[in-house]
């Protein structure tokens, strides 16, 4: 990792600010260049060396953008209107170069002390401030504390028997070294194939490694469909960007299309046909998130979905062993209701012979060795290098994990032990003063990040102005509006079908975490309207003095 550039020494001493954001990724900067506008002295405490957040950390082979140009980006003009990608869903190293050209523009690392984990968190109610303590010892004393962690900020390290003890090369994901570890002609192990497991394991084989996948449940993958883009094409895309970034959050999920108004037999066979093969051919999320509005809500349908799919899919391998456990006839879960990572050509690269898939779900991993890893039929296979492409303790575990205190000294840990209470997916009761973004309870997971940033930042911007202009200084959610805002997440969520797969949405991939719905699932223009609504109505749920 490189050295930080441009984060001012005194903040390398203890601090007293307006506001404190944590984390300098999509969701921290845009609060911090918004705040500034309504007079906010803020500063930011980033883990990592450098903006970009989870543009930062992950720089694993592969990894790439799934949304595509221009949705996944601020809607600033003054950012986006000397901005150009060079291709449809650009690579993680342009994400770092569009980071460094928004702090051209923004001026943000000024302000931003790198290298600052937090460790600890309370607010002191007679000062009306929150003292915030980091790993090395500073204290930082606040009359806000604003949460920009994102949803993957602690990850998830399964704890297998012998894990310590492999030899060759071995990294998390999100700790891949940004220089590169050197694949070709290595075997490669890539264990999980979420959306990051597909893409490490598609570059890896790319770049002549020998790549064993190891898959515990298929990933729905869909053509990315990834092309060039020129910089003509963009120029002249611009002039459309104004409308296209008002359109996005007034979608389900903050794209720059929607599901069409229309059940998916309401369609006859052929046309039914038609509609899917024009979404596949179209790439990306289409054939998810601009299907049919019952897609996500109806087995039946979902169902004829799942088989497009798996027809298309098994027609790519050739491989019959592979083809069951890559794309197995019946589905394994619900379409969609696990993200589908976008992939190119990955299942061509499995079905080469020096590439292979072990289905975990029948032969689990019984331990790793010195040289490899052994499956519970007794099978050991050698690796020079094991990938771990097995998630995060996502959307709460990084909250969780901060020492944040409500104002009595109980941990946010031990309060949402049993389960997640928010209210609005923006603030949680007793943690007066403080908000956050793309977290537990919003549209995080169920959506475009930059929109999502957008729409809960500029409502976070709004209260704070509002209670500025009205002399509040205390604003702490009541108990009784995080029940009933637990209770809407969960009653929009078990009308859909993502409550019956397995899912980080659902908290099920860390055992023991509590399964529940930890995302709001009904769409940005309910969660405006309901978040608006709470303004309006004068901080409704909300205790101010
Ligand atoms: O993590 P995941 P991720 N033994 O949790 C498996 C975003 N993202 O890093 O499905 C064996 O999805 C686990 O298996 P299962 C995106 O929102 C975006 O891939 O639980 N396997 C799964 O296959 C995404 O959804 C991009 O049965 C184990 C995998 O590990 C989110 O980040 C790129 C295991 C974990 O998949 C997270 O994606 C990358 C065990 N003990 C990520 N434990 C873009 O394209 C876990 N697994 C922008």
């Amino acid at each position: 990792r490189h050295d930080p550039v441009g984060s001012s020494d005194s903040y390398k001493d203890n601090l007293e600010t307006d506001v404190l954001i944590v984390g300098a990724g999509f969701g921290g900067i845009y609060l911090m260049h918004k705040l500034r506008q309504q007079g906010f002295n803020c500063k930011i405490y980033e883990a990592g060396k450098d903006l970009g957040g989870i543009w930062y950390w992950n720089c694993y082979p592969g990894a790439r953008v799934d949304s595509q140009v221009p949705v996944y980006e601020y809607s600033f003009p003054e950012i986006w209107k000397d901005w150009t990608w060079s291709t449809r869903y650009p690579g993680w190293q342009e994400l770092r170069e569009y980071f460094a050209h928004v702090e051209k523009k923004l001026d943000i690392k000024k302000d931003v002390a790198f290298e600052t984990t937090v460790t600890g968190a309370q607010f002191d109610k007679p000062s009306g401030k929150w003292v915030i303590e980091t790993e090395d010892g500073r204290t930082a004393r606040a009359k806000y504390l604003l949460l920009a962690t994102g949803f993957a900020a602690k990850r998830h390290f399964p704890n297998w028997k012998g894990v310590n003890d492999f030899k060759g090369i071995m990294h998390h994901s999100s700790f891949w070294p940004e220089e590169g570890v050197d694949v070709q002609g290595k075997r490669v192990a890539v264990i999980g194939t979420g959306s990051t497991g597909i893409q490490l394991a598609q570059d890896t084989a790319n770049q002549g490694a020998k790549v064993t996948v190891f898959q515990r449940t298929p990933n729905l993958c869909l053509p990315m469909q990834q092309k060039p883009l020129s910089r003509e094409e963009q120029e002249e895309a611009k002039a459309k960007y104004p409308s296209l970034y008002e359109y996005r959050r007034t979608t389900f999920a903050g794209f720059l299309y929607d599901f069409v108004k229309k059940k998916t037999f309401d369609d006859s066979e052929e046309e039914r046909e038609a509609f899917y093969e024009q979404m596949w051919q179209n790439g990306g999320f289409e054939f998810w998130l601009a299907n049919y509005d019952d897609l996500l809500f109806d087995k039946e349908a979902n169902r004829v979905a799942y088989d497009f799919w798996v027809t298309k899919t098994r027609a790519r391998i050739t491989d019959p062993r592979k083809r069951d456990i890559l794309a197995p006839l019946e589905p394994p879960h619900a379409f969609g209701t696990k993200r589908p990572s976008l992939e190119q050509n990955f299942y061509e690269m499995m079905d080469k012979p020096e590439n292979d898939v072990v289905d975990v779900k029948k032969t689990p991993i019984k331990e790793f060795t010195a040289t490899g890893i052994t499956t519970e039929d007794g099978t050991h296979r050698e690796f020079d290098i094991i990938a771990l492409a097995t998630g995060f303790d996502s959307v709460t575990g990084g909250m969780k994990n901060m020492g944040l205190k409500n104002v009595d000294g109980v941990p946010l840990s031990e309060l949402w032990k049993s389960g997640t209470w928010s209210y609005l997916g923006m603030s949680c009761a007793g943690f007066p003063n403080m908000f956050f973004l793309y977290g537990a309870q919003g549209p995080t997971a169920f959506s475009n990040g930059p929109t999502c940033v957008e729409v809960q930042g500029d409502w976070i911007v709004d209260a704070m102005t509002q209670l500025k202009k009205d002399g509040i200084t205390y604003c702490d959610a009541t108990n009784e509006a995080t029940e009933i805002w637990r209770q809407k997440v969960t009653e929009l969520s078990d009308k859909t079908l993502f409550p019956g797969t397995s899912s980080w949405y659902m908290g099920a991939n860390i055992p023991g975490k509590p399964r529940e719905q930890l995302n709001y699932a009904g769409g940005f223009p309910l969660y405006e309207k309901d978040c608006r609504e709470a303004l309006d109505n004068g901080f409704q749920g909300f205790i101010t003095a």
